[in-house]
């Protein structure tokens, strides 16, 4: 294996829901620690932590105040130092998410800049005066709203693609860079294994930030065109890689969250030879269920869903490196998502983690996908955590006077919370995760799915994922075959091969709740399957197998 990150398969933590040590409804790095036994017993290569860093917590972590202390919530430096020494000691290696397009607006580097005009730190952001409309230009945040917001002891304005607590670090000044560049190597020598960099491609802005165009109906210019992939990306990135990885890069992961971005695009990211990123996180596969906006939500029609995830393994076969994922802490739970978490909850889970691991690439792991978790039953607002889906719901409804009973049922499908109630742990009340309060209440079906019934069960979602993760680490075809997709018109069934020399691995999956018939003769030997007795060419409902077949 020339770079080892490409038989891993990561696991990412959010800590706020993982596990709670201390009993006051937050997950810690307390309760990290008193898991990574069961993350071992899973098998998985890398841990990703969501910020843990100290912070207001508008978003969640994602919105950084020191990048060089932990939040009290989650404990102490001395508390990480020791969980990274448990990581390591079980052979496992841990990354940590690295949020520099924003800071808090509480960051001593932000309080410095908005002091005065004069102040030395006034250029680390973007500084503004408005115009006779208001604020600098027409871009709205991706947050709801405009990306906007008046400074009203300076007059100026300050630009947040985010909530109106994360202003965007200027990248364009050299100072805030080389300060970036420190903290990383501060991590790094205290002995992180990489970095999983948040919306890395909205770096660089567009010199002048031009005015974006408005979508029908909208109120707020697209400044998309003008902060996605800006024209100083690869440059920052590879002086980056110069500033930090340079000596040690081999030992590392870096994975690159970067929405917008092109196959073309993504494989100059994760060509080695530009000393970019490893990987990336592309999100075409989770826009196939939107409709004009993220919460206009469609049916997935599995043709398309096949066609991009083709798209991606081809375009990325021989230059560049895919990353896999089908779940995050901004996504709604695949199970409930492109699966069926009712009727065929085993077996649509199952099949959904059959497809995503046996494509090339690396896979990722959101905590309690290797249970099926699904979807919360959310009802009303004061349901909601999420400040993207709070901003969502008061500008439609306050803003736009559109009914709640017009805005809810979309939130309810798509809000980031369903990925953030409390990991189920067991079938007690609190499910295992906390013995006070949790933060955001428990999915009552933890009374059914958890991970203390999942363990002791051979035939659980746990372990199915566990074979997986083995069979990546054992067979090379999974790791490096090559992709074939096979009836790429097919409504139900998806199949496709995956091929290193004589070896070739044939997945077929139905994706139905109803008996399909496999147009493509099905015979080798069984590697995985989701249902007991894999045999004729009938696919029972959300049935997936892999066979083994010997080509001469
Ligand atoms: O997300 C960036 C992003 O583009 C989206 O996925 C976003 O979360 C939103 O759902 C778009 O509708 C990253 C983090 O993963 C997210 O948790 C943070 O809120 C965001 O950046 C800001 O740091």
């Amino acid at each position: 294996m020339d770079l080892w990150w490409k038989d891993a398969v990561v696991y990412q933590i959010y800590p706020r829901s993982f596990a709670d040590s201390n009993g006051d409804g937050y997950g810690d790095l307390g309760g990290i620690e008193s898991k990574l036994d069961y993350l071992a017993e899973l098998g998985v290569d890398v841990l990703w932590l969501s910020p843990i860093y100290r912070s207001p917590q508008d978003d969640n972590g994602y919105d950084i105040s020191d990048y060089q202390d932990i939040d009290a919530m989650f404990g102490t430096l001395e508390d990480f130092d020791r969980l990274l020494a448990g990581v390591h000691a079980r052979g496992m290696k841990l990354i940590m998410d690295l949020v520099v397009n924003h800071t808090s607006d509480e960051h001593p580097w932000f309080i410095e800049s908005r002091s005065s005009r004069d102040n030395p730190k006034r250029d680390w952001y973007w500084w503004r005066d408005g115009t006779a409309d208001g604020p600098p230009n027409n871009w709205g945040s991706i947050f709801s709203g405009s990306a906007w917001q008046l400074d009203e002891s300076t007059g100026q304005y300050y630009l947040h693609l985010f909530s109106r607590k994360q202003p965007d670090l200027n990248w364009e000044n050299s100072e805030v860079r080389q300060a970036v560049y420190a903290m990383m190597n501060w991590w790094l020598d205290r002995g992180v294994d990489g970095f999983r960099m948040d919306v890395i491609n909205l770096l660089s802005k567009t010199p002048g930030l031009p005015d974006g165009r408005i979508p029908a109906g909208g109120l707020f210019g697209d400044g998309g065109p003008y902060y996605l992939n800006g024209p100083r990306l690869h440059e920052f990135l590879q002086e980056m890689d110069r500033a930090v990885f340079a000596d040690r890069e081999a030992e590392l992961l870096t994975v690159g969250e970067t929405p917008g971005v092109s196959v073309e695009l993504a494989r100059v990211l994760t060509d080695p030879a530009n000393r970019e990123l490893d990987m990336v996180f592309q999100f075409e596969h989770m826009e196939l269920d939107h409709g004009t906006t993220k919460w206009d939500h469609q049916p997935m029609d599995l043709v398309d869903l096949k066609a991009n995830l083709a798209k991606w393994q081809n375009g990325l076969s021989d230059v560049g490196w895919n990353s896999l994922y089908w779940n995050n802490h901004d996504q709604p739970r695949i199970v409930s998502r492109y699966g069926d978490d009712e009727v065929h909850w085993y077996e649509s889970a199952t099949l959904l983690a059959t497809v995503l691991h046996m494509h090339k690439g690396t896979p990722y792991i959101y905590q309690g996908e290797e249970l099926g978790m699904t979807n919360y039953p959310f009802s009303g607002i004061e349901d909601y955590r999420d400040v993207e889906s709070l901003n969502h719901y008061y500008e439609a409804v306050d803003r736009q006077r559109i009914p709640p009973e017009k805005v809810l049922p979309g939130l309810r499908i798509v809000s980031r919370d369903n990925a953030r109630t409390p990991v189920q742990w067991d079938d007690s009340p609190g499910a295992g995760f906390s013995s006070g309060a949790a933060w955001l209440p428990v999915n009552p079906n933890h009374v059914t799915i958890n991970a203390a019934a999942q363990v002791a069960d051979p035939d659980s979602v746990f372990h199915y994922y566990r074979r997986l993760i083995a069979l990546r680490h054992e067979d090379p075809v999974v790791c490096e075959g090559e992709f074939e997709l096979l009836l790429p018109t097919d409504p139900v069934v998806h199949a496709f091969t995956r091929t290193l020399g004589a070896e070739r691995l044939l997945v077929v999956a139905n994706f139905s709740g109803d008996v399909a018939q496999c147009p493509i003769e099905l015979d080798g030997e069984i590697v995985i399957a989701n249902y007991r007795e894999p045999t004729g060419q009938s696919l029972r409902p959300w049935e997936a197998r892999v066979y083994r077949q010997r080509i001469d």
